[in-house]
């Protein structure tokens, strides 16, 4: 077999010049400049871009320091093959590819459902569309990524409320809203740079109400802050709706003209009144009268969400009663109005836009329309697709467990560490009979890979990435990348077209780009050539005249069938897991604004690793006096699945009874992967747990409730 040179890397040409590139961290979606000045590389800020995400090329702590991982000395820069579990050898491309192309036909020949895809929503639409082709090609729609931990529950929610899982607003709407209720998002820390809306919308008199068990930076800067225990976002939603209603303060005219179920909602929200919800989340009734009166009565309104929202057992629930919320105001389709739910990876809506999930094609065409699938099936020349919906991230490791997979390709995700439960994440890949792993750096998933595939990171590569306003930006290449890595792209058509697979001869990444224009709508005008010369990106939905408008979106229908939004009238259920004599406490888990995820990139930087240096495990000081247990001590946290040790952190943030802990170390070992049963995300922001001081005597007496 003979690998073409396809990648040319045109680096050199660009030495002195400013390099528009994108964050490759959070879903904001910043602009920056790279200028390559001999050796060096040097980040700048992008100020003369007009209508960027980042005002004036402003960057978060995180956002200046996206050149420390590339040259970090661990990079991977060869393909490897595991001789053992976690020991490798350096091999060559010629044979890595083969070998993955070789194993996974085999696999695919007895049972193409043998195999599953993971996407990554850190790399470009054109490799994860690309990813998606390989796997529904080979037979299976097993393919998902990171938006199942994260968002699915919005878009399932969504969906079924308004007809569409994306945001239906854009930052200028959040800055010119009069009030924005910001629900389980710690937007100053989680999304840094996109706050500066909401402090503009502030400074114009906005007022912002917040929900959070946690007393976060966000909440800081809220007129109201509604500190419910976790897992009690119903509750609270239907007490705010209750309020409204019993005082006339929803948008009537909207009400009758644009949705449907109104009469059921009333009738559910009835017995919600604020002493009820009081009792159920720990919010004062009076604190959920003045905030239900503030949102309603404010003319324009915003709702921003999060994971404090999604990732519940309830997520698709939590959802549609924010969503019902809003709309019950009137909040959509008009000027400072508007559903957010901020997405987190830099392009983990264009994962999402490019099919990697596992009931859809490209541009959310379900799989199961038969006229969708014949018409893959003719652009993709191939004779057969499977209508059949795959598994889901967590799914696939409990398939996995039970010898139902035997396959798995992992493209930039990190799930021994990101995964709930993560103690079974690594019992399952053990089982597998074949591993692929695609990163920039050896990961805790690596460790279990058969063969690994060492990948350009975002910055040396260039492709297209959506942020989280479905603003779809063109990101250039700064440098080579290390040794023999190679773009995403690049490798997943060589496993394609070496497998056989026909339609896998790109030259270039444009090319790919190209396909996508061709076969999905929203994405139909969005060419590589407009998206290079417009640097401020282009928002979807962009069709081109293959695929006409329609009318204005939100203003004037929702993309449900009769055009309506859909009110939910859903009841309060307890999180999977209620705290008892043994495990006292509910953890949640949350992220820190200097580090990243599972801290592949992050963790390698030098200033971010000296002052968001270790996860700090909060406790509320009556409960941690009980415990005999002082800021700093170091402590175990236990849960039904795992144990955690790491320092604690005594503050009034968190209520009683409540534990937080950060999980970028490692703390989804403790974490429930009981999943919502309609978006299938695990709930990674409530579990019981306990807490003991190591080295300390347990008393019994000392446990709570
Ligand atoms: N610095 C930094 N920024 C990031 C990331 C990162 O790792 N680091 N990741 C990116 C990604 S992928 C994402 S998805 C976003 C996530 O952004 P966020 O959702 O803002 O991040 P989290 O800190 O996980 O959770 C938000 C808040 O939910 C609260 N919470 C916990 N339990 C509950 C509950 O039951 N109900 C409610 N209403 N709130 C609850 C927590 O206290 C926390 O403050 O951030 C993105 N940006
Ligand atoms: N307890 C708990 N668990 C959670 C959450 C939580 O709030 N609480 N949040 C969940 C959420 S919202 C998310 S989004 C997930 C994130 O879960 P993951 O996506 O698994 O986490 P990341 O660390 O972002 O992993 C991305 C991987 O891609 C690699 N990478 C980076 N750039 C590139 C590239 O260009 N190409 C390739 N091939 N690889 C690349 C990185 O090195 C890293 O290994 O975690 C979830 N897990
Ligand atoms: S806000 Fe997000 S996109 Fe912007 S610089 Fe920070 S991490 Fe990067
Ligand atoms: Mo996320």
């Amino acid at each position: 077999m003979h690998i073409v040179k396809t990648y040319v890397h045109e680096v050199s040409a660009l030495k002195g010049e400013l390099i528009p590139i994108v964050c490759p961290y959070c879903g904001v979606g910043c602009r920056a400049y790279v200028k390559v000045r001999g050796n060096q590389l040097n980040l700048e800020y992008a100020t003369d871009i007009e209508n960027i995400p980042n005002e004036k090329g402003k960057l978060c702590p995180k956002g200046n320091t996206i050149l420390d991982h590339l040259s970090d000395p661990e990079r991977l820069k060869k393909p490897l093959k595991a001789v053992e579990e976690g020991k490798f050898k350096e091999i060559s491309w010629n044979k890595a590819v083969k070998e993955v192309a070789e194993r996974l036909k085999e696999i695919a020949k007895d049972d193409p459902n043998q195999l599953m895809f993971l996407g990554s929503a850190r790399t470009f639409n054109e490799p994860n569309y690309l990813l998606q082709k390989l796997a529904r090609m080979l037979g299976t729609n097993n393919v998902d990524h990171c938006a199942r931990l994260c968002h699915a529950s919005t878009i399932t929610g969504l969906v079924s409320t308004f007809g569409a899982g994306a945001m239906t607003n854009t930052y200028k709407d959040i800055e010119q809203a009069n009030c924005i209720i910001i629900w389980g998002h710690n937007y100053a820390e989680t999304h840094p740079v996109g706050f500066k809306y909401v402090l503009k919308a502030k400074e114009r008199g906005a007022k912002i109400i917040v929900v959070d068990p946690r007393l976060t930076r966000t909440a800081w800067f809220a007129d109201i802050h509604l500190q419910h225990y976790p897992g009690t976002d119903i509750a609270l939603a239907n007490g705010l709706m209750h309020v409204i209603i019993k005082k006339g303060l929803y948008d009537k005219k909207f009400v009758m003209e644009r949705t449907t179920g109104f009469n059921e909602l009333v009738k559910v929200v009835e017995k919600y009144t604020p002493q009820y919800v009081e009792k159920i989340t720990g919010v004062p009734a009076m604190l959920i009268e003045e905030a239900a009166i503030t949102f309603a009565t404010a003319g324009k309104g915003v709702i921003t969400w999060a994971m404090g929202l999604t990732q519940s057992v309830h997520g698709h629930d939590n959802v549609r009663a924010v969503a019902t919320l809003l709309a019950i105001c009137g909040y959509i389709g008009r000027e400072g109005c508007g559903a957010s739910p901020m997405r987190g990876q830099n392009n983990v809506q264009g994962a999402c836009d490019m099919g990697v999930l596992p009931d859809v094609f490209p541009g959310y065409q379900k799989i199961t329309d038969l006229e969708k699938l014949e018409f893959f099936k003719k652009f993709w020349k191939v004779d057969y697709l499977s209508d059949e919906p795959g598994l889901t991230v967590i799914e696939a490791s409990y398939a996995i467990s039970k010898g139902k997979i035997k396959g798995y390709y992992v493209m930039g995700e990190n799930p021994v560490i990101s995964d709930a439960n993560s103690n079974h994440v690594i019992k399952a890949l053990r089982k597998l009979e074949f591993m692929v792993v695609q990163d920039i750096f050896l990961t805790e998933t690596a460790q279990f890979a058969d063969i690994i595939l060492p990948a350009a990171a975002m910055l040396e590569n260039e492709g297209s990435l959506t942020n989280t306003e479905r603003r779809v930006q063109w990101s250039f290449a700064v440098k080579k990348p290390p040794g023999d890595a190679k773009p995403d792209w690049w490798i997943i058509s060589e496993i394609g077209r070496t497998i056989g697979l026909g339609s896998f001869n790109y030259l270039k990444v444009e090319d790919i780009l190209r396909e996508i224009n061709q076969c999905t709508p929203q994405y139909g005008g969005i060419t590589p050539e407009r998206l290079k010369e417009k640097l401020a990106g282009i928002h979807w939905p962009c069709p081109n005249e293959n695929h006409p408008g329609t009318k204005i979106l939100y203003r004037e229908r929702f993309l449900t069938q009769d055009e309506k939004a859909h009110l939910a009238a859903v009841e309060h259920k307890p999180p999977a897991e209620l705290p008892n004599d043994e495990y006292p406490f509910i953890l949640t888990t949350h992220r820190y604004v200097g580090q990243y995820h599972t801290l592949t990139m992050s963790g390698k930087s030098p200033s971010l690793a000296k002052r968001w240096s270790e996860p700090l495990a909060e406790i509320h000081p009556e409960d941690a006096a009980k415990l005999g247990i002082k800021n700093k001590d170091l402590v175990k946290l236990v849960t039904r699945r795992g144990e955690y040790i790491c320092k604690a952190l005594v503050t009034r943030r968190v209520k009683k009874g409540v534990i937080a802990v950060p999980w970028h170390w490692g703390a989804n070992v403790l974490t429930n992967d009981t999943l919502d049963p309609i978006s299938k995300i695990p709930d990674t922001k409530a579990c019981a747990c306990n807490i003991f001081k190591i080295g300390g005597e347990i008393n019994e007496e000392s446990t709570l409730h």
